[in-house]
């Protein structure tokens, strides 16, 4: 009789994080920190397509910024360049990591400075009606190596 509860406990403590995780997860999104004077910036995280159907992520909403884009970041003659992207593909049970020198949210008209140990909140918008509003921790750039031609292409006037 105690194996049997002690067995049932151990169900529901391991099929609970699996049942939570049904669905969309937005893992760890953070931000660099900016000068006073920049109007853009950059959003990482990492998604993870926990539903039985392919998935879009279409829009980015945020107070913040007068705009989110989702970008991509591509070589080209040696160059790495970005672009707007019209949404980011997420097969089913797959994870998409948003990160320096490839796929990022780029916030556009920064209305306020991202200091370090600050959090905002966005919103993700899926094709299939689903909204994910997250808290976006802002960090030291120094911390993580970036390719610094990810960030030039929008600082270039
Ligand atoms: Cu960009």
């Amino acid at each position: 009789m105690k194996k049997l509860s002690i067995y049932l406990i151990f169900t529901l403590l391991f099929s609970f994080p699996l049942y939570a995780a049904k669905g969309i997860s937005i893992i760890d999104p953070y931000a660099f920190s900016t000068s006073s004077k920049d109007k853009v910036g950059g959003i990482y995280l990492k998604i993870k397509n926990l539903t039985k159907s392919k998935l879009r992520l279409v829009k980015v909403k945020s107070t913040i910024a007068k705009n989110i884009e989702i970008h991509k970041t591509f070589k080209q003659n040696n160059v790495f360049k970005m672009a707007q992207i019209p949404y980011l593909q997420i097969g089913s049970n797959q994870e998409i990591t948003l990160k320096p020198g490839s796929y990022h949210l780029m916030l556009i008209g920064l209305k306020k400075q991202l200091k370090v140990a600050d959090t905002f909140h966005i919103s993700l918008i899926f094709n299939n009606g689903d909204i994910k509003n997250v808290a976006v921790k802002v960090k030291n750039r120094k911390v993580t190596s970036i390719s610094p031609d990810d960030y030039d292409h929008h600082h270039a006037h």
